[in-house]
């Protein structure tokens, strides 16, 4: 008891000692101080707010066939009409996902993009990238050998571009047509990716003199090449754009555009 009244003494001294100093401080200091003050809190509150107002757009890349257009379409009805033909053009929409259709409380719509994985179309990934919350790179799990070494190019080419480094944006590697039992595992798809990544690191390294196209360079080196390495967060998930098992990722979707 006798402490914490000591204690109290001892705080009502300081109080009458800063009420003292704070006398001796002409008004006007005084009112410039709270003005700097108020006006710092305001300041870092909407940066703070400027920055929670995040992009709601979704691209899907990867090669020609890889069933981008199908994924889009089960995101947006939850059926893939009549089928596909190879896109000509990127196919562009803000909706509200399809299995979020039926729920009771309001879901934020999401902007999706797929951009056709025909070599012609590449160039117009650039203008979508730099503004995605989340890139899908979507790989054919079936006919993924013969493609392999392509498909790992083209993420190669994705992951050191200056734009999606610079603003860490997270990608999902999504291994479509598992509906197949001769589909192969994420895991092996994953593993093949880095091998063949670790390999086309050696090349372009060498190359890159010459004529630069990647503005960073991926992984660390002497070091085995690994996703985990990357500046960008990288993940794997399955998905089966003909039979609608896409839950992992809308789960993506809604873990980078807030329902
Ligand atoms: N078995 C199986 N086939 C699929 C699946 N998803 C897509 N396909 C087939 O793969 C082919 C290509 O699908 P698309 O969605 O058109 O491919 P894309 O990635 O949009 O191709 P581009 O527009 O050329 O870049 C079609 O014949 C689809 O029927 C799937 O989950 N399982
Ligand atoms: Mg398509």
């Amino acid at each position: 008891m006798e402490e914490l009244d000591q204690w109290k003494e001892q705080l009502l001294h300081w109080w009458s000692l800063a009420e003292e100093q704070l006398r001796q401080v002409p008004p006007v200091q005084l009112y410039a101080t709270a003005a700097i003050l108020v006006f710092t809190t305001l300041l870092l509150l909407s940066l703070r707010l400027l920055k929670r107002a995040k992009s709601n757009t979704i691209v899907l890349t990867g090669l020609s066939g890889a069933g981008k257009t199908v994924l889009f379409y089960q995101l947006r009805d939850g059926s893939i009409h009549g089928g596909t033909v190879t896109s000509m053009e990127p196919n562009e929409e803000t909706f509200v996902l399809h299995s979020e259709t039926t729920e009771k409380r309001k879901t934020k719509p999401v902007h999706v993009v797929d951009v056709p994985g025909h070599s012609r179309l590449r160039p117009k990934l650039d203008e979508y990238l730099p503004q995605a919350a989340g890139i899908v790179f979507v790989v054919d799990a079936l006919d993924f050998l013969p493609n392999c070494r392509s498909a790992s190019e083209y993420l190669y080419d994705i992951l050191t571009k200056g734009s999606i480094v610079k603003k860490k944006i997270p990608l999902l590697i999504l291994c479509n047509k598992t509906d197949k039992v001769t589909a192969h595992t994420k895991e092996f798809i994953r593993r093949q990716m880095e091998k063949e990544i670790d390999k086309l690191r050696a090349s372009r390294s060498a190359i890159s003199a010459a004529d630069i196209t990647n503005e960073f360079t991926l992984g660390v080196p002497g070091e085995q090449f690994s996703f985990i390495q990357c500046y960008n967060k990288v993940t794997t998930a399955d998905a089966s754009g003909l039979t609608g098992e896409i839950s992992q990722l809308e789960q993506f979707i809604r873990e980078y555009v807030k329902p």
